[in-house]
């Protein structure tokens, strides 16, 4: 009998995986921020972020005029193990609003771009949205890893897209979520 939980997978010429852990020790060409509109910093993910990367992360964002909701913007990475941070906001979890699923993925197609355009091979992405913004991870999930997929269809630079989830419940969600869609997709792989 095959897990319900997968952890890794091949998309075309690129790997996607899970992992539970703290995105501010991610060795990755790029580590995604949830970030706030002001990219002035904030709790959460995008505290631990600014004090791991040091003062000059701030000064960066300060000159970047804040970012919408579903857009991404790209920092160097300052004391961070990581060469580049990917700013993004997700939106605020509300259950009555179409739009906020779109924004979600959107928030997370944005970032893949954005990597892709600065030809980086490896980026690693927080649960967006599933802290302070309320989005159930079970929601969230299965949305994050349906762009990652569509995105890994196209030719682009990326070799890894890592997610980083923060506790073993986070991480089994996303793995059933995985799972799930490994059964939709013949050509994801189960490495
Ligand atoms: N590494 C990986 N995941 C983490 C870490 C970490 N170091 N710390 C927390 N998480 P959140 P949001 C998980 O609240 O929901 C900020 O104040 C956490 O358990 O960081 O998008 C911003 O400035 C949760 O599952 O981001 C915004 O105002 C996930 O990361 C607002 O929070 C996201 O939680 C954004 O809220």
């Amino acid at each position: 009998m095959t897990s319900e939980f997968v952890t890794r997978v091949s998309i075309q010429q690129a790997v996607l995986e899970l992992t539970e852990g703290d995105i501010t020790r991610q060795t990755v060409d790029a580590i995604v921020n949830a970030a706030n509109s002001s990219l002035l910093g904030g709790g959460g993910v995008d505290g631990a972020i600014h004090r791991a990367a040091g003062p000059q992360l701030l000064a960066a964002t300060r000159v970047l005029g804040g970012c919408q909701t579903g857009d991404a913007k790209l920092t160097p990475g300052f004391n961070l193990p990581a060469r580049y941070v990917i700013h993004t906001v997700g939106p605020v979890y509300h259950p009555d609003d179409e739009t906020i699923p779109q924004l979600l993925a959107s928030a997370h197609r944005r970032s893949l771009e954005l990597a892709a355009e600065h030809q980086l091979e490896s980026v690693a992405f927080p649960a967006i949205s599933t802290g302070a913004y309320g989005y159930p991870v079970e929601a969230a999930a299965p949305i994050a890893l349906k762009v990652v997929y569509s995105f890994l269809q196209r030719e682009s630079s990326l070799k890894l897209v890592r997610f980083v989830l923060f506790g073993g419940p986070a991480l089994a969600v996303f793995q059933r979520a995985l799972h799930d869609l490994t059964q939709q997709h013949t050509d994801i792989r189960r490495l």
